[in-house]
């Protein structure tokens, strides 16, 4: 019989298959050998890592859900899940910048753009000599993305677009813009666009002061009558439901994600239980330390079967959105009550970078705000179970 593993108490490691495991051992190596040992530094100066893109590209970590012919695995959601939850183990700001790319560019062009922009633009991104950003929240619609004041005016055969958005990660070095604007010449319809660095009239400043988040970098976009051919529209959506099912894929890979984030924290929590003595005894002898072990032990358990459930209804094509906000709400919010316990079990050291554990509580506030809150995502489910939107 399987005894206990307090690693993996509901026994997720026997529901993968060989290749979700195999895609999870390349994530992981890398996520330990080349991300680990930067993400300190990283983060205490707020490098910016373009580099880092090539070298997620060739193992394998962009475009897990692409198809072949793009340059991507094809290896399902499952997969891309165990990529994001290895990634976000060192650092969610890392994981931030790895899923842009995948859910919020690839994923988009793959799925609504032309032949020609999908061979034009897939290979580059997926291989990660190209890095994309995805443009959707304004200073005046975060929350309510379909307020947004972005405007596509037709200007010939083509358009000249106008706008700013706000908190853009990966914007500042992108080479690849996709962004969401009302149309002109579509009654006013929500539509995507592709923008390419170095167009006149567009520009992406680094957001400065972040205080969470700090491995990955955030700009704003300013578009200032960005003349754009009539082949940069994607043909494929039209309409919110367009970036919504972006937002889809992106927020499964963050219920992945932070249970990574709570994991780590949870372990360090464990360890430093067990090394650490007070009172002639290991503080992990205490009571109160156990059952918080044992809270942190449960939440992520019950969270990654969440996950896996998921993302085995989002292979099968059999899914409904508000999985995904229950799962991304859920997640995030037990991940940040771990890394808040985890910071606590370690008394003072718990506020040392070294110790990794306010890291990950300080980046879990951000990603418990993004891609939709903890409170809109309730939103999302009240308006399911009631069918009263309260929003
Ligand atoms: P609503 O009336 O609900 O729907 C309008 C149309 O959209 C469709 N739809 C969806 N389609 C696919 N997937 C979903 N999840 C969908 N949700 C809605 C819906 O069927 C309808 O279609 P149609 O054809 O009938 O018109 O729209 P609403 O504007 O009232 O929406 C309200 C609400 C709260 C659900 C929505 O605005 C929302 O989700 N707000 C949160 C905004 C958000 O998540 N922003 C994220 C920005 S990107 C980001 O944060 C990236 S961070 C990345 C990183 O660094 O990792
Ligand atoms: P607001 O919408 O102003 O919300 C403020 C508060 O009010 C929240 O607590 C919210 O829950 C609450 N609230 C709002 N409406 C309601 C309501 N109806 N009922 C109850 N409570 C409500 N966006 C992109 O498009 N692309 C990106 O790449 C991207 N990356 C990001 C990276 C970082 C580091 C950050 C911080 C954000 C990023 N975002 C990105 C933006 C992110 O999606 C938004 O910040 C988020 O959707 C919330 O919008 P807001 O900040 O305008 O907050």
């Amino acid at each position: 019989k399987t005894p206990f593993d307090w690693a993996d108490p509901l026994g997720l490691e026997k529901l993968l298959t060989e290749e979700e495991r195999m895609i999870r051992d390349a994530a992981r190596r890398f996520a330990q050998d080349v991300l680990m040992p930067r993400v300190i530094r990283a983060y205490r100066e707020e490098i910016s890592a373009p580099e880092l893109f090539p070298m997620m590209g060739d193992a394998g970590l962009l475009g897990v859900t692409a198809r072949e012919e793009s340059g991507g695995a094809d290896a399902g959601y499952v997969a891309y899940g165990l990529v994001a939850r290895e990634i976000e183990r060192v650092d969610s700001g890392y994981r931030s910048m790895a899923s842009v790319q995948s859910s919020l560019v690839i994923h988009p062009i793959e799925a609504f753009g032309s032949q020609q922009q999908r061979e034009y633009y897939l290979p580059r991104l997926t291989s990660g000599q190209a890095i994309g950003c995805f443009g959707l929240t304004e200073p005046d619609a975060g929350s309510d993305p379909g307020s947004m004041r972005s405007f596509a005016r037709r200007d010939g055969d083509g358009f000249s677009l106008s706008g700013t958005k706000t908190w853009i990660t990966n914007a500042p070095f992108a080479d690849i813009f996709v962004i969401w604007a009302k149309s002109e010449a579509h009654g006013g319809k929500i539509r995507g666009f592709v923008l390419e660095k170095g167009m006149p009239g567009l520009s992406a400043p680094k957001i400065e002061g972040k205080l969470s988040l700090r491995t990955s970098t955030t700009g704003e976009v300013v578009m200032d009558e960005v003349k754009l051919p009539a082949d940069a529209i994607l043909p494929g959506v039209e309409g919110i439901r367009g970036p919504f099912s972006c937002l889809n894929r992106a927020r499964y890979g963050i219920s992945w994600g932070s249970m990574g984030a709570a994991e780590a924290c949870y372990s360090a929590a464990r360890q430093y239980g067990l090394d650490r003595r007070q009172f002639g005894k290991p503080i992990a002898a205490n009571q109160l330390f156990q059952k918080k072990l044992a809270d942190m032990a449960t939440e992520i358990a019950l969270g990654l079967q969440a996950s896996l459930q998921v993302g085995r209804c989002m292979d099968e094509g059999d899914f409904a959105p508000e999985m995904i906000s229950l799962v991304k709400r859920n997640n995030v919010g037990k991940a940040l009550e771990i890394a808040r316990a985890a910071r606590d079990m370690h008394g003072g050291n718990g506020i040392s970078e070294e110790f990794h554990v306010m890291r990950h509580m300080a980046n879990l506030e951000t990603v418990n705000t993004y891609e939709g809150t903890h409170d809109i995502h309730a939103l999302i489910l009240g308006r399911a179970i009631t069918g009263i939107a309260a929003f």
